[in-house]
């Protein structure tokens, strides 16, 4: 399309809206970027469907040529921005849910990181799973972690890193909670791209997330069997 005046989101067929969307998240187009949401909704797509074609992979283009480059940081806070205007419209149908909470998350991404959306959407997966979660934000040092704990006695506690240079402050939250003796109280979670399943042990955490969904799955998972557990132990 060479003339912008007569471009119209709504004309292209699903293929190319999505391949247009990427194009538009590179750009920084945060209006865009919510119309094409709407347009993929109003077309019958499930949510997290347009959140995985459209916006995680248009995002996925974005770090490439960040990593290579060829984008630059204020570039990508626009790319980010317009990545949450388009969560924003999601969000509600994320979390969708009339149930009682089946369980409590504190949620933060730690010192020294600002990267927050995989964060969001993790805590906007966890909610529309039925769990009930407390962001705590960026940038989070210990003693913010263990203020949030103490205020909501959460089941879990989630950790998000995407600095190879900030993802050791995880263990340090996770020692800090074993010489307090808290360790145990909590299921510890943690997830961000340059982490594996490796690290999640080294640091002590109960499991690693390589995504949201799988965030999903193992908190449902750990939080059932340590109901199980207390609950054997009672009887
Ligand atoms: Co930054 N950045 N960034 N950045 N940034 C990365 C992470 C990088 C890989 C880019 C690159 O070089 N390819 C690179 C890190 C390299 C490294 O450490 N090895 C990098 C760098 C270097 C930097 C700066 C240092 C750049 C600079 O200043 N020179 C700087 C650091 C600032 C700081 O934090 N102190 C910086 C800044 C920024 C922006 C501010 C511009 C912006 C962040 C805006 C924001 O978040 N509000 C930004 C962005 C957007 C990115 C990339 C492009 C995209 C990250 C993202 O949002 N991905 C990123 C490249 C990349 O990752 N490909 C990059 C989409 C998101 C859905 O995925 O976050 O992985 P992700 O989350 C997933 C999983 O990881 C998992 O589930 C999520 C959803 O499926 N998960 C969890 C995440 N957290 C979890 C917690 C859980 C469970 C699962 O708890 C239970």
């Amino acid at each position: 399309m060479t003339d912008e005046e007569d471009f119209d989101l709504a004309e292209l067929p699903d293929d190319e809206l999505v391949t247009q969307m990427h194009d538009d998240l590179y750009d920084g187009l945060a209006d865009e970027i919510v119309e094409g949401t709407s347009i993929l909704l109003d077309r019958g797509w499930a949510a997290d469907r347009v959140l995985a074609d459209a916006l995680v992979e248009g995002m996925r283009i974005v770090g490439i040529d960040f990593r290579d480059g060829i984008l630059f940081v204020p570039e990508v806070l626009l790319s980010a921005n317009a990545m949450k205007a388009g969560m924003a419209v999601l969000r509600p149908l994320l979390a969708e849910t009339g149930a009682e909470p089946i369980g409590k998350v504190v949620i933060g991404t730690v010192k020294g990181d600002i990267h927050d959306i995989g964060k969001n959407l993790v805590a906007m997966m966890l909610e529309g799973a039925g769990f009930e979660v407390f962001d705590i934000g960026i940038n989070c040092d210990v003693d913010k972690y263990l203020a949030a704990l103490e205020a909501h006695r959460p089941d879990i506690l989630g950790l998000s890193a995407l600095l190879t240079t900030t993802m050791p402050y995880m263990k340090t939250v996770i020692d800090t909670l074993n010489q307090k003796e808290l360790r145990s109280k909590y299921i510890v979670l943690v997830g961000g791209a340059p982490l594996n399943e490796e690290f999640g042990q080294a640091v002590g955490a109960d499991g690693y997330c390589r995504d949201a969904a799988i965030a999903v799955e193992m908190a449902k998972h750990l939080v059932a069997a340590r109901r199980s557990s207390s609950a054997a132990a009672i009887h």
